[in-house]
This record gives structure tokens, sequence and C-alpha cells, in this order.
């Protein structure tokens, strides 16, 4: 069923828009948080799943185990605890692993909230020496806020090549006798993969609350955030951070990077379903604004910065705003407004977070300050 909107906004005034949207309750709208979850939900995210990010073969492996390679009690000048964890795997196709990057704050007297950053960065962006240090992951200023500053790197879960997926989890666990199915899963969903599986780590690790934990990426890694909050509800907060197309944008605006352009620069990341799709948006039978929905109740963030047009941070606050009839099923506020707010004028009242960043493609301080005053909102309750 689609809906007609009339999107109009403070940073659009010039234009009225008018774009068909999928209803973000479903087919049939669910009327009820009780429909929502017992149907509408699970039937957006298995569109989702088929059509776009593609069927993980497996869920928490039972091969999966923890080893602690590093610990380091007096990290940051011993205002917190350092561990490096081995997470490994195993399955039809051999073993695999990637490692975890954990600080905890020492002066905690209870578990901890936290933060999991999945890094599409090299290790220097989320150096656990803290020789290098890096707007990109404040590992001290998120620590000093009295949370765990989590990292691990996405590559080691899948390299991001189109290399026929013959490595990291999809090495293990691919098993396709005959041609890959159009929905089996690619990167972005191997990537969020990982994210569950570093949350199954903080459910064994007593000093992390893994009740209270955000999960968020930049770019490639926040399309990966949306996902991964998606598919696993334990994650308490999911933020996503200039994620563009496929990851927090509306596809049916056509405005910044297209589908059949992602597609094409990207083949490995998304399901061999979603090249249907490409010059094909109007066809799509979700857009990104259920994705931002899938995640009611729980808090979710969605931020932009003005000069990332490639990302379209219209497209982007817009289907925010539009994932506010599920929030209201549940009887919350989400982001409360359709009207975009000015450069660097966080939104922050409702369940669903805002802001559009002054400034380029990136991940800054002020983009994780914004994120520490949202967690401070909803995950120290
Ligand atoms: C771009 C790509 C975007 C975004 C970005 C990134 O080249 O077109 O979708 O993911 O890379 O991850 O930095």
């Amino acid at each position: 069923m689609l809906v007609k909107l009339a999107l109009l906004t403070a940073f659009s005034m010039s234009h009225l828009s008018a774009i068909e949207l999928p209803n973000v309750l479903g087919t049939p709208p669910s009327q009820t948080k009780e429909e929502w979850v017992k149907t509408g939900r699970p039937q957006t995210l298995e569109l989702f799943r088929k059509h776009i990010f593609g069927r993980a073969p497996i869920g928490k492996p039972d091969t999966l185990a923890f080893k602690v390679i590093e610990e380091d009690p007096t990290a940051m000048g011993g205002a917190a605890t350092l561990k490096i964890i081995e997470i490994s795997y195993s399955g039809p196709g051999g073993a695999s692993q990637f490692k975890l990057i954990t600080f905890t704050p020492n002066k905690a007297t209870k578990p901890v909230p936290g933060y999991l950053l999945i890094c599409n960065r090299g290790i220097e962006n989320i150096d656990p020496t803290r020789k290098e240090k890096d707007d990109f992951w404040p590992a001290e200023t998120i620590v000093a806020r009295g949370y765990m500053a989590s990292a691990f790197l996405n590559a080691e879960l899948s390299i991001d090549k189109n290399l026929n997926f013959n490595n990291g989890a999809h090495k293990v666990f691919d098993q396709y006798p005959k041609e890959r199915p159009g929905d089996a899963w690619a990167t972005i969903a191997a990537w969020a993969w990982g994210a569950s599986r570093a949350l199954d780590y903080f459910e064994t690790d007593p000093s992390i609350d893994a009740s209270k934990i955000g999960v968020l990426g930049h770019s490639r890694g926040g399309k990966t955030s949306l996902w991964a909050g998606a598919n696993d509800q334990r994650f308490a907060l999911t933020i996503s951070n200039n994620s563009g197309c496929t990851g927090a944008a509306l596809a049916r605006r056509k405005k910044g990077e297209l589908v059949g352009r992602i597609n094409t620069s990207f083949p490995h990341w998304f399901c061999g379903n979603y090249k249907k799709f490409n010059n094909r948006e109007e066809t799509l039978p979700v857009d990104q604004h259920q994705l931002i929905a899938l995640m009611a109740p729980r808090p979710v963030y969605v931020a932009s910065a003005s000069k990332d047009a490639w990302a379209d941070p219209e497209g982007e606050f817009l289907a925010a705003a539009h994932a506010e009839p599920v929030y209201r099923l549940f009887g919350l506020k989400g982001l409360n407004t359709m009207t975009m707010p000015a450069p660097d004028q966080p939104i922050q009242t409702g369940h669903v977070g805002y802001h559009l960043r002054t400034g380029k493609h990136d991940l800054t301080d002020y983009d994780w300050e914004q994120y520490l005053n949202f967690g401070d909102l909803h995950l120290k309750k």
C-alpha cells in the first residue's frame, strides 16, 4: 500500500517534492503495536532480507569462542581496562576469527553501558595502544562519560572487495552447491553478523551491561549498523553516521548515490536480488524509513553532514522522520517533526534523534558528543 507524502522541509523550502513511499506500518498497515510485533515488523524485516541485505546462513554458531588475548588494567593512564578479545568460529568451510577491542572505565561500580563501533577504516583509527588518537573513535571521551568504548574492523569479517565471498564468515558458512542464491548474504550482512557476535561476547563479560549497547558505524559502517540493529533486537540503540544510499537515505528520492551506482561500484555489499532495482527505485518493496522503523521501540539516531550530498542528507532526515508512525504505535515520540533542522541543531526529544553537522562526510568529535548525549537519555536509565 502506498501513501502519498508531501515532503516539505526547511532544507528545501524552494521546492515541494512529492514522492510515494511504502506505508511504514506495513501491508496491511498495523493498527496496534501487537499487530506490528506479530506481523508488520517480521514482514518488513523479511523484505529487507530477501531483496537488499540477504539472508545470513547462521545466527550464533555453536562453535563461537572468546579468548582474551591482551588485557591491561592500567590503560588510558589508569582510567580504563583494555581487553582485546579474539572471537573465533568454525563451520563447514573452515575457521575464522576477528578481534574485538574494549575499554571499560575503571571507576565504574556496576556493569557499564557502551558503544560498539563497526570500523570501516584501518586499525590506526581504533588504535588499542592509544598512541594514535582519532576523532573517528574518541575512546578516552567515551570512557570519561562512563561508557565502554569498543570497536572491531569490518574487514576481518569479510574483506571489502568483490572477491566472490572467499574469506572470513563467508568462507566458513557459505554452502551454495549451485549458484549463489539471489537472497544470499553479502559483505554488509556479514559485518552486521560480526556486530552481533561482539554482543554475544558482551553478554559474557561482567563489567559490561549487554542490555545497554549502542551500535554505530560511519558510511558503509552506518549501513551495517542499521542492518545490525534491525536484525538483532538486543542492541539497545542504533546509530547511523552519514550512511547514505541503502543506509538511512530514502531510495525513492534518487538524490546523491543511486541504487544502480552502488550496486555497480560495490557489487559485493548487497544481495544479488538488489541488482533488480538498479534504475528502478520506485519498484522496491520497501524504502529506508522502514529500516529505521525496525528499531522501534528502541531508540535510533541518524546523522548527516552538510557537505555530504552524496549521502543525501535530506533523504536521511526524511527517512528518520517517516519512521514516526511505528514509534506512535508504542506510545512513543519518534523524531516528532517534519522540518529539517538547521546545521548543528540536534533533535533529541523523542526516540529518534537526528542532526545535520556542518562539514564533510566523516565521523567527528561533534557527532560523538551527540551520540553520548543521546545515550545519556536512553542507555543510562
Ligand atoms: C562511498 C560509497 C558510499 C559510502 C562511502 C563510505 O564510496 O559510495 O555508499 O558507503 O563510500 O563507506 O565511505
